[in-house]
């Protein structure tokens, strides 16, 4: 791969692409997750490839839930691996959340890569492999999740999903982080807390949110949960993409 110069107009976007393509390369992507970063990278562009207001706001909110939660989980699937594996290990360090990998192109091979993966990169306990319990209304692999992780959270973290997943979450009364460039995607629109942000910018503010109302009381916690306006949010992130200035 050839050298990325940090003054490349385009250099965080490369780099991007870069990782995306070694997950593929090490099992751990899907050949569909090429396609997925591609449509996040359209959406990253229009948004001027910035964390904008309205998402700083979110993401200091879903620090706030996470902090909040009896017991949060962040689901990771074949993208979220290749490109944030140490910044979801950290995010989780820093909310006592479970990590749990959840695939659509769910194959035995790809669950173990993703564990493992995530154990390289710091992860002591890795859920998802056990797979003994099911998120009703769902017919296909991705409703295979542990009794003891997504099964039974209250708050759970949804990176990068096409939606139907996230509407049956939400139907089993579970609070939902959603992080997803496409502020239109049905995920996006189904969440309690909707995240329009690449995940490589998202997840480690989260973290430094977290670290910062580490000492915050439970009140405090729920004000800031509680002042939070998702129709907002959601207006202003397509207000972005449609109206914003390009550099
Ligand atoms: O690993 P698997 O088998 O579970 O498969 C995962 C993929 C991503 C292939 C699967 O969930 C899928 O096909 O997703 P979609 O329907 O393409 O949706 C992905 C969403 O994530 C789209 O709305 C994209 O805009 C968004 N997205 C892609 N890359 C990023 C992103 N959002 C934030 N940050 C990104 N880097």
């Amino acid at each position: 791969m050839t050298e990325i110069p940090d003054d490349h107009p385009r250099a965080q976007s490369l780099r991007t692409r870069h990782r995306i393509e070694e997950g593929v390369e090490k099992g751990i992507t899907s050949q569909q997750g090429l396609i997925a970063q591609g449509r996040g990278e359209a959406y990253d562009y229009l948004l001027g490839e910035q964390t904008i207001p309205s998402a700083d706001e979110a993401e200091r909110t879903a620090a706030a839930q996470l902090l909040l939660a009896d017991h949060a989980v962040l689901s990771v699937n074949g993208n979220v691996a290749a490109l944030v594996p140490g910044e979801m290990v950290e995010l989780a360090e820093a909310t006592g959340a479970d990590i749990e990998v959840n695939l659509f192109n769910r194959t035995d091979e790809r669950m173990q890569a993703i564990a493992d993966h995530l154990r390289e990169h710091g992860a002591e306990d890795v859920k998802g492999l056990t797979a003994d319990a099911r998120i009703p209304g769902l017919e296909h692999e991705r409703a295979k999740v542990d009794a003891e992780g997504i099964h039974d959270a209250d708050v759970v973290v949804v990176p990068l999903e096409d939606g139907d997943r996230a509407e049956a979450l939400a139907e089993m009364g579970k609070t939902e982080i959603v992080v997803d460039l496409n502020p239109m995607s049905r995920s996006a629109q189904t969440a309690t807390i909707p995240i329009v942000d690449n995940i490589m910018r998202a997840i480690p503010n989260v973290t430094e949110h977290a670290r910062e109302l580490q000492g915050a009381s439970d009140d405090e916690l729920t004000e800031i949960v509680d002042g939070f306006d998702r129709e907002t949010a959601l207006e202003e992130a397509e207000r972005a993409i449609r109206q914003g200035e390009l550099d």
